[in-house]
């Protein structure tokens, strides 16, 4: 049982519905022996089957990717009996020590799916795809970002001719969110600064990165991130919302103030990585609205909260700050604008 003070910690409006049935999946449930399985990539399929790419860790310490189906999305999973996709450090030497947080991309026009995954090399880790038509055979594209890179996700549509990904490069003085474009997967330019973390006191004060690919309304494109915040005894990664416009995915339009979802239960709370949550991927039901939201739980295990298009909306609307024209400054200088002092 929580401690009283876990129980119901606020009373914050709850965005995102935590399933009662939580955590989905542990190693417990796993064919083959893992350490933990957490951070998954989701997608519904044609047939309506979510699937989710779930990151397994190893007892060396290195993750690789494996496949769980469900006609639900909640349970009856039918998981991979081996890995589903493993490191190749001898042909791919920047998976040396393992991959990472898978987030997947439909291409509707191509019906094929991008994953962007973190591969974990010698330098660090850096950005890599691959595309997949069935979960089954994978196409490794390499390295798109080089280290030290992650939190990256493509967007479902082209940009003009051009892809464009979003992602985290991280330095020692920053790790803000940035777009990149590519004609063919590729070649990789046109980098800009997206949404930078914020300072001081801020929830999202010392680093930020991508969660879920963006989402498409009709409002312009939601983004689901993740803020860090350092404090003595470690990190709170908690996750927050920005609006982007449709046609220029580089104009911010409105970024929420608080975060919407953090640790909160026991089993956010505590495990190998306390204090995370961590989605790489989110389903979009078919009356177009319900939002899953399937997230690594403390590093430790996989977890299901629900929410919709409309009530994130209007969550930003209520807690949101319009980013665009704020003190003059044109919408195409709205990334450098999103940071309140
Ligand atoms: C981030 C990522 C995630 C992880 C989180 C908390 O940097 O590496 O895979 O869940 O840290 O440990």
């Amino acid at each position: 049982m929580n401690p009283r003070h876990l129980e119901k910690p606020t009373a914050f409006a709850e965005l995102f519905r935590r399933h009662d049935a939580n955590p989905i999946l542990t190693a417990l449930e796993w064919p083959y022996p893992v350490h933990s399985v957490f951070n998954p990539g989701a997608t519904r399929l044609a047939d309506g089957t979510t699937l989710l790419l779930c990151r397994c860790e190893d007892r060396r310490g290195f993750s690789h990717l494996t496949v769980a189906r469900s006609d639900n999305g909640v349970d009856g999973w039918k998981i991979d009996p081996k890995p589903t996709f493993s490191p190749r450090p001898d042909k791919f030497p920047e998976e040396l020590w393992g991959v990472e947080d898978p987030r997947i991309t439909y291409l509707a026009d191509e019906g094929i799916y991008v994953v962007a995954y973190t591969a974990f090399s010698k330098d660090g880790p850096g950005v890599s795809l691959m595309t997949t038509k069935d979960f089954k055979k994978f196409e490794r594209i390499g390295f798109a970002m080089q280290p030290d890179d992650k939190d990256a996700a493509l967007f479902p549509k082209k940009f003009g001719d051009k892809y464009a990904l979003i992602h985290r490069p991280a330095s020692d003085i920053s790790a803000n969110m940035w777009i990149s474009y590519s004609p063919d997967l590729k070649s990789w330019g046109g980098h800009k600064l997206l949404l930078p973390a914020r300072r001081g006191a801020w929830w999202d004060a010392q680093k930020i990165g991508l969660n879920t690919p963006p989402i498409e309304t009709k409002q312009g494109w939601l983004v689901i991130y993740h803020g860090v915040r350092r404090h003595a005894s470690g990190s709170l990664y908690r996750l927050g919302l920005a609006l982007f416009d449709l046609n220029n995915p580089e104009v911010c339009i409105k970024r929420g103030q608080p975060w919407f979802m953090g640790p909160e239960t026991m089993y956010e709370r505590e495990g190998d990585v306390p204090n995370v949550v961590f989605p790489c991927g989110h389903t979009i039901a078919n009356d177009e609205d319900t939002v899953r939201l399937y997230y690594g739980a403390a590093d430790s295990c996989i977890c299901l909260a629900v929410s919709s298009i409309k009530d994130m909306l209007a969550w930003l609307d209520e807690n949101g700050t319009d980013m665009v024209g704020v003190a003059g400054i044109p919408a195409e200088r709205s990334a450098l604008n999103a940071t309140p002092t």
